[in-house]
């Protein structure tokens, strides 16, 4: 039996959750989240780093921007490079946007504590996790902690819990529809202490394979490489890895990277999924529960952000004004975007990585893309529009 009710259960405190759980706070909706981890593993974990102009524009009109306008590095374009030539995407020229580059696991720590600080409720360490009920009028969120099951009653659940999580799978077999598409590479990325050697981001093509410079401060850098997807990271020493981005990055200038102490590392296979309808019953999914795209649109997150504003507004105009539309349109709302975003995630990443089978025509047709593309205005335009984000509302006027 349910111990007592909540007007939405949420599974999950990454980005997805966490917002959800803020914006619904915020419309006077209550919500309890439930995570399976530590809030020091949420608040640690390095993930995303580049914030959409909307998902910026979400987190400061909710009262979130404040350490992000501090900390956050704000950048107006970015260097595609490619056999060493760098050439630059003026965003706020091309599109009159630009993007914030701030942590995801910020993003989290302001979150946590903001609902935290509103007396939200945020159970950690939450194991074995279950949703039952949601073809019905009456689901139940239920998880273990200190050896005993508790269960709540909900009128909606959402599935904020990741690719990993267990609320995709709540959905029948028959409804559920998956698309997939998986890459013959991944990321191998590292955090390292040592000041960024660019003020923009770097996605450099060469011959040997993608990389890729970013950043999280003025003294910390996050850097990646295209290494194979099942790579073991022991066969990658510190100094084989500066090798590499020095050769990658600089690509024949005289430019070099300074090395520094390489705090973190690891390797990330690359995929892209969307997992339809996103609504069943009374179980929604958002973010990375329902959709994955590969690292290279660094968009992940920010399609996480679009999930959750638009739930969260059709969750406030069914509890105030006693309509259902969008909460039965949300799934379709979000889909259009999400395949919009799919397709920009794949075409970058098809044009910056090597690809092993990659025939003669097929490596002159992707330089012949890249060199497109840091040429033509009206190309660029394209990559700049996607970059910063299309409108959280995109669909026909
Ligand atoms: P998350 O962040 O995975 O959060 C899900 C949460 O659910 C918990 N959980 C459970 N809780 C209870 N019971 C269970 N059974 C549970 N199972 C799981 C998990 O512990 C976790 O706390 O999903 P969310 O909120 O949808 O957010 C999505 C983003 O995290 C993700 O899309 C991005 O990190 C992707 N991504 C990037 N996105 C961007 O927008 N910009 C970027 O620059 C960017 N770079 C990246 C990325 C992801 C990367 N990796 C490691 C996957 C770079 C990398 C390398
Ligand atoms: C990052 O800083 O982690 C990052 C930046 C841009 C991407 C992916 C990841 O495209």
């Amino acid at each position: 039996m349910a111990e007592r009710r909540v007007q939405v259960g949420i599974v999950g405190a990454g980005p997805a959750g966490l917002l959800l759980s803020h914006l619904l706070h915020l419309a006077g909706i209550s919500s309890v989240v439930v995570e399976a981890k530590s809030r020091a593993h949420i608040e640690g974990r390095i993930r995303a780093g580049v914030l959409e102009q909307g998902t910026v524009d979400v987190l400061r009109d909710t009262g979130m921007g404040a350490r992000m306008d501090r900390e956050g590095l704000l950048h107006h374009g970015t260097i595609l490079k490619v056999a060493g030539e760098a050439r630059r995407i003026d965003f706020q020229d091309l599109v009159g946007k630009s993007v914030m580059v701030y942590g995801q696991h910020e993003v989290v720590k302001d979150l946590v504590a903001a609902r935290l600080e509103a007396g939200g409720e945020i159970v950690f360490e939450a194991s074995q996790a279950r949703i039952d009920g949601v073809d019905g009028d009456a689901p139940t969120l239920s998880w273990c902690a200190d050896g005993a099951r508790r269960t709540i009653a909900c009128d909606f659940v959402a599935g904020c819990d990741g690719f990993h999580g267990i609320s995709r799978s709540a959905l029948p077999a028959d409804v559920l529809r998956v698309y997939e598409r998986v890459y013959p590479f991944g990321w191998l990325g590292i955090l390292a202490r040592t000041p960024p050697a660019s003020e923009e981001l770097i996605y450099a093509h060469h011959d040997r394979g993608f990389a890729l410079l970013s950043m999280r401060s003025p003294e910390i850098s996050r850097l990646y490489l295209q290494c194979p997807p099942d790579e073991d990271i022991a066969g990658w020493t510190d100094a084989r890895i500066w090798e590499e981005l020095q050769v990658r990055l600089a690509g024949g200038e005289e430019w070099r990277l300074d090395e520094g102490e390489i705090v973190q590392k690891g390797v990330t296979a690359m995929r892209s999924f969307v997992a339809e309808p996103m609504r069943h019953g009374r179980l929604f999914l958002a973010g990375d529960a329902a959709h994955i795209v590969p690292p290279t649109g660094a968009k992940g997150m920010n399609l996480a952000v679009g999930d959750v504003r638009v739930l969260a507004r059709a969750l406030e105009s069914y509890y105030s004004r006693g309509r259902e539309e969008a909460l039965a349109a949300y799934s379709d709302t979000c889909l259009r975007r999400i395949w919009a975003v799919q397709r920009f995630s794949w075409w970058m990443t098809q044009m910056l990585h090597t690809f092993d089978d990659a025939s003669p025509f097929d490596r002159r047709r992707q330089l012949a893309e890249l060199d497109y593309v840091t040429t033509s205005r009206a190309a660029m335009i394209t990559l700049a529009e996607n970059y910063v984000g299309l409108p959280m509302d995109w669909g026909p006027a």
